[in-house]
């Protein structure tokens, strides 16, 4: 391949220092970037210079792409997908970018004649956090899989200033530190200045008759804010496409500051900068629970806004009319934080560009489509709407009207069901009146979708249940994914490699095609160097936790891994019940046998989530005692990895022998990390929840271990009265487990410190712990007798990799195109690079 793409340089006219891929042009490339663009002398360069300098060089390649890509769109007549997102959680470019631009191994040579290591290099890039977990991660796979499978398609979401907090651990608490992520500016982002977008905030509506008399509606705003378009590449593997994350960014309006400026009243028009520009200042670090505040709700219609006038603006100047959007724009919305695009997307078709209401409404149906992501009551957004009303007044009366027209139709097959219309109504009434938003894109798109086989069934049985009766055509599934690339071939080279020697590099863009390793799994030379490859990860992993948490573990031990965000409906402390129950069982019987474990942490908690703050205190206090007690004997190590990110998901899910899926059934929609831990050669430990049940299916129930109660047993335990206190009064491990918390054997300075966490089970245990405590155990011992057998669990770590392709995002991007976008591949062919025709 190298060859190939090196041959094509010969045919560039100009043979340049930024697209030339020979080792020879790549360092000079690198060594001129540090010198002209960063600006540095080599003597004088740091890290973050040769990042810089090296960012630019691999920019500079896939601009040549980009820009190709940008002009195939724009000449042919083409459907483009618009991933409507709130977040996008994109982790480094810089490797990615080389993985897709198979440019890897060059510059690693190229860099390494320059003197320097190339690893060391792609440790410097800030890792972008716009996003809290599976949801703006999994936004960021899909972008991959559409550019690799060659489809036209743009993400829009928000350039938050400030990402996602970093985490830092003091005396075992989270403490939340500001992600200055941009503090040495972006080599990946381009600004757009000239495709600056108004967007326009509160103010009144009025009615006013046209050139013809006929009466209309317009919305006097009170203040207005540009969107300023900051754009990323996104690079399809191995093929040309590189299609565009499109990032808004909010600022003052131009004329607002002037009239204040003139009036002389400065303060007034800095006062003005600061509240435009809060918009897009910070990502708000909730997950699964949304916040109410006009902040968010301000967010939320900021991006919506300026992506919807960037999409109309784009259409009509290619076809100069807006009847056949929907077969040039399909609009997927990411959960319900973009789902005020139905009533901005009606507001300018209607108001706006002229369009008929009933012609305005076929439109925005056709066009947009709605993914749920949570079935948690609480995570379904709800806005006030005295809130909506002085934000948005103009959409407040287009949302009453789509409810009003939505219901009527309601009541002609369903009459007089007044019950069903409440349930059904995009108002909800009770209490204090609000905006349900995922009514709203229900109603508003023509399908709907959740993200794993269960939970998609839920949602048509409960959550959207009266919807799924209406439209029962609109509702389909769609199983999460992620991209091999950057989880297996980035994150696990060795692995990667061995693979590929095996059965070729095909199954990069055919997950399926691991299926053929299932030929090797009698190899013993195979099998052994499976092991080595494990234990070679799970050796760097070791380093990295004796450099952050100055732990050393074995890495023979199982090394028992939970990351992600910690949420009382995840059981975090399910886990932990567990390793104390451990510990009791070593401190009772000192000479116990026991296959020795590193259980690993890591995830953050919202930082107004006290739960979740107290379970990371818990985490900490409990491996502050078991790793410091000399009974222990190496048997037990507990760590917990401070900052959980995209970066360090690399380094962690490579590195585990078990994964830790252990949310109550019912409550996880789908779960990504699940898959990641799966095609790295991990074993699951899981309930029947969101996608386990898939991931298990695929690889056989005798390749997974499986626990507790399934969803329809958790619902019927609540109905019938669940009382998790009988469980502490019959079970003699969980009882001691729960004491020696309770009583603060684990906060020797502070007895009662964990008694809010215990109360909670024993009283209320919403997640069900202590029902599915005794089959978590048991189940976590057949784990330990399994590990014993090295020769099976490689057997099943085999097997589980073979049989992960189903769980590649490019598996759900075709099925989402197929079935929902309809849209097809567009072939980008480079040109080679002239300066005159440029
Ligand atoms: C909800 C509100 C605010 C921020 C995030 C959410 C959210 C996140 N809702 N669902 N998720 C997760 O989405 C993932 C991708 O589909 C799922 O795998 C995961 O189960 C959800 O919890």
């Amino acid at each position: 391949m190298q060859t190939d793409v090196a041959n094509q340089t010969s045919n560039i006219t100009v043979e340049d220092d930024r697209t030339g891929l020979s080792i020879e042009t790549l360092k000079r490339a690198f060594a001129d970037n540090l010198f002209y663009i960063q600006g540095k002398l080599a003597i004088l360069a740091n890290f973050t210079d040769y990042y810089m300098a090296l960012s630019y060089t691999t920019r500079d390649r896939l601009l040549q792409r980009w820009l190709q890509t940008l002009k195939v769109y724009h000449e042919q007549d083409i459907k483009t997908v618009y991933y409507l997102s709130a977040e996008f959680l994109m982790g480094r470019h810089l490797g990615n970018s080389l993985i897709n631009l198979d440019l890897y191994e060059s510059i690693a040579q190229a860099v390494k004649e320059s003197g320097l290591d190339l690893t060391e290099i792609l440790e410097q890039e800030p890792d972008p956090g716009l996003g809290n977990g599976g949801l703006g991660r999994l936004a960021a796979c899909f972008l991959d899989s559409l550019a690799t499978l060659e489809i036209p398609a743009m993400g829009y979401g928000i350039r938050y200033e400030f990402g996602i907090f970093n985490q830092s651990i003091q005396h075992g608490w989270q403490v939340e530190i500001p992600d200055k992520w941009l503090r040495c500016g972006n080599p990946w982002e381009v600004v757009r200045y000239e495709s600056t977008v108004q967007v326009k905030f509160g103010g009144h509506t009025e009615i006013y008759n046209d050139d013809r008399g006929r009466p209309h509606t317009r919305w006097i705003p009170s203040f207005t804010v540009e969107g300023i378009p900051h754009d990323t590449p996104v690079p399809g593997y191995q093929t040309n496409t590189v299609n565009t994350l499109r990032l808004w960014k909010a600022e003052a309006g131009e004329d607002f500051n002037f009239q204040a400026f003139n009036s002389g009243d400065y303060d007034g028009a800095v006062a003005t900068k600061i509240k435009s520009e809060t918009i897009s200042k910070v990502l708000y670090p909730n997950d699964n629970t949304p916040q109410g505040r006009q902040l968010r709700l301000e967010q939320q219609f900021f991006f919506v806004s300026c992506s919807l006038q960037d999409i109309i603006r784009r259409h009509l100047k290619k076809y100069g009319r807006l009847d056949n959007l929907p077969e040039h724009a399909a609009v997927q919305l990411n959960d319900t934080h973009p789902a005020i695009s139905i009533a901005e997307m009606m507001r300018l078709l209607v108001d706006e560009h002229g369009l008929f209401w009933d012609e305005a409404w076929r439109i925005t149906q056709s066009t947009f489509a709605y993914t749920n992501h949570t079935l948690m009551p609480e995570a379904l957004e709800k806005w006030g709407v005295p809130l909506f009303e002085s934000l948005l007044p103009r959409h407040l009366e287009i949302i009453y009207e789509i409810n009003h027209r939505f219901l009527q139709d309601v009541q002609t097959w369903y009459p007089d069901d007044e019950e069903l219309l409440a349930r059904l109504s995009i108002i909800e009434e009770n209490g204090g009146k609000q905006v349900r938003m995922a009514n709203l894109a229900t109603v508003g798109s023509h399908a709907v979708n959740g993200v794993a086989a269960l939970h998609t069934e839920l949602l048509k049985q409960d959550v959207l249940s009266d919807f799924y009766k209406l439209w029962p055509e609109k509702f389909n599934n769609k199983t999460n994914g992620v991209t091999p690339r950057r989880w297996v071939l980035l994150a696990n080279p060795a692995l990667s490699e061995l693979i590929s020697e095996k059965i070729g590099g095909t199954w990069l863009k055919h997950l399926d095609e691991l299926r053929k390793l299932e030929s090797f799994v009698d190899d013993s030379d195979f099998r052994q160097r499976w092991r080595q490859i494990k234990q070679a990860n799970k050796q760097k992993l070791a380093d990295y936790i004796m450099a952050h948490n100055c732990v050393e573990v074995d890495v023979n031990s199982i090394f028992d891994i939970q990351v992600k965000r910690i949420h009382e409906y995840k059981r975090q402390h399910l886990d932990l019940l567990h390793i104390i129950a451990l510990y009791l069982r070593i401190k009772q019987n000192p000479h116990i046998q026991m296959t020795p474990r590193t259980f690993i942490f890591g995830g953050k908690a919202a930082p107004g989530y006290f739960m979740a703050k107290l379970i990371i205190k818990a985490i900490n206090a409990v491996a502050d005692v078991v790793n410091r007690d000399p009974d222990v004997h190496g048997r037990l190590k507990v760590v917990f990895l401070a900052n959980f990110s995209a970066s360090l998901g690399q380094l962690i899910y490579p590195a585990a022998d078990l994964s830790e899926q252990i949310s109550t059934a019912g409550k996880e929609a789908s779960g990504t990390g699940n898959m990641k831990f799966t095609m790295n050669g991990a074993l699951t430990i899981g309930t029947l929840d969101g996608a386990n049940i898939e991931i298990r299916e695929e690889v056989g129930e005798e390749n997974f271990f499986l626990f507790g109660l399934t969803a329809a047993e958790v619902e019927k335990m609540k109905t019938d009265g669940y009382k998790p206190r009988d469980y502490y009064e019959s079970n003699e491990e969980l009882r001691h487990v729960l004491d020696r918390l309770a009583m603060g054997y684990f906060s020797p300075g502070d007895k009662d410190l964990f008694k809010p966490l215990v109360d909670s089970l024993l009283n209320h245990d919403d997640y069900m712990l202590l029902a599915d405590y005794q089959a978590y155990a048991d189940c976590q011992d057949k784990v330990g007798e399994a590990y014993k057998d090295v020769e099976q669990w490689t057997t099943m770590s085999i097997l589980n990799v073979a049989r992960s392709g189903k769980f590649s995002s490019d598996r759900t991007i075709k099925e989402y195109c197929d079935e929902i976008w309809h849209v097809k591949p567009v072939n980008v062919e480079l040109e080679p690079y002239d300066p005159a025709k440029a």
